[in-house]
């Protein structure tokens, strides 16, 4: 409900909400509007209150919160449920525990901080608190298990538009799951699937992204960027979060309605490697060669200096400094 006093709010920026037509568009009274209003403000929303004329909001708030994201969200949002943890061991985690619990497709989670963040193969994921976006999906999409993986490729698409729309940066995509600035990763991607032999029970889609870090440890220092140490801005964490759901929708919905084909070309624009010489390094094989592109069905296809073609499926990639 606060969400919704927030979405009133910002639908009328140039005037005066009264506080009357508020509680009639929500249908609830007086009291609680001024309750919404007052929680508002001590999370950080600047309100103008003048009497005889209502509300006015002045001043957005960078916390993020259920209804800060919620309030963003296009009318018919897949996300009906947003759990909020201030500090959580990994979303992935707390994804995974609330789908063995039944959750509705389309619940996220949202994390303020990771203790545990993970990525891929074991590897740990840095997420300290206050400045990045943590977050999982829980999806239950009617896909063949080989096509699972092509999931994380929708997400790569959601995630540079939600990003670009929300604060005007285009980020690269680097097969299969990362996404980069200026050639340094801003952002991770990683599915999960619980499956059974023949069919896709649900996806989990864990998407970390550096907004407002200003530094990196150590070991992460060489490789890692932020939205805000490109620019020296701070951005507003729930805008983009809600820029990417409402993205990540209908680009979803194209997916499973007419195939990863139809996404293909949206997914070629953005990304940096085709066309390059590559290092594919799979657990059991480094293979160099040009990357020449995907497959309809997001297969990365690698020709070796000996003109074979390789059907990479998954890999860490790197540029080769050949
Ligand atoms: P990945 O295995 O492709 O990348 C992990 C590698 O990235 C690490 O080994 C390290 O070198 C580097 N790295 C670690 N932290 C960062 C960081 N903050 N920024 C840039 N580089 C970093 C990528 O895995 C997938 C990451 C998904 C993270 C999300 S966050 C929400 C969800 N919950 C969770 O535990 N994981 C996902």
């Amino acid at each position: 409900m606060k969400g919704k006093v927030l979405q009133l709010l910002r639908d009328h920026r140039d005037d005066f909400l009264s506080g009357e037509r508020i509680s009639e568009e929500l249908s609830c009274s007086r009291t609680m509007v001024w309750k919404y209003i007052d929680s508002l403000r001590k999370e950080g929303y600047e309100i103008l209150a003048v009497s005889n004329k209502g509300y006015q909001l002045k001043g957005e708030s960078d916390v993020v919160s259920v209804h800060a994201i919620e309030s963003r969200l296009i009318r018919d949002s897949m996300f009906q449920h947003i759990n909020y943890e201030e500090s959580a061991v990994s979303t992935q985690i707390s994804a995974h525990k609330l789908d063995a619990e039944g959750a509705l497709a389309g619940t996220v989670v949202v994390a303020n901080e990771q203790t545990g963040g993970r990525g891929r193969l074991g590897r740990s994921w840095y997420s300290p608190p206050d400045t990045g976006i943590w977050m999982s999906m829980i999806l239950r999409p009617e896909v063949e298990l080989r096509e699972a993986p092509q999931i994380t490729l929708v997400t790569a698409i959601a995630v540079v538009r939600g990003i670009e729309k929300a604060t005007d940066i285009e980020v690269d995509i680097k097969w299969p799951n990362d996404l980069l600035l200026c050639g340094k990763k801003i952002a991770g991607i990683l599915t999960e699937m619980q499956a059974d032999p023949d069919r896709v029970n649900s996806v989990i889609v864990g998407i970390g992204i550096n907004v407002n870090q200003t530094s990196f440890p150590e070991d992460v220092k060489g490789v890692a960027t932020s939205l805000s140490a490109m620019t020296g801005k701070i951005y507003h964490r729930a805008a983009i979060i809600a820029e990417i759901l409402n993205e990540f929708q209908w680009l979803y919905d194209t997916y499973l309605t007419k195939g990863f084909s139809f996404l293909k070309p949206l997914w070629e624009a953005r990304a940096v490697t085709i066309g390059k010489k590559i290092i594919a390094r799979t657990p059991k094989e480094s293979i160099e060669g040009i990357a020449e592109g995907i497959d309809e069905e997001g297969v990365l296809l690698l020709r070796d200096n000996n003109n074979k073609l390789h059907r990479i499926y998954s890999a860490d990639i790197d540029l080769s400094k050949n």
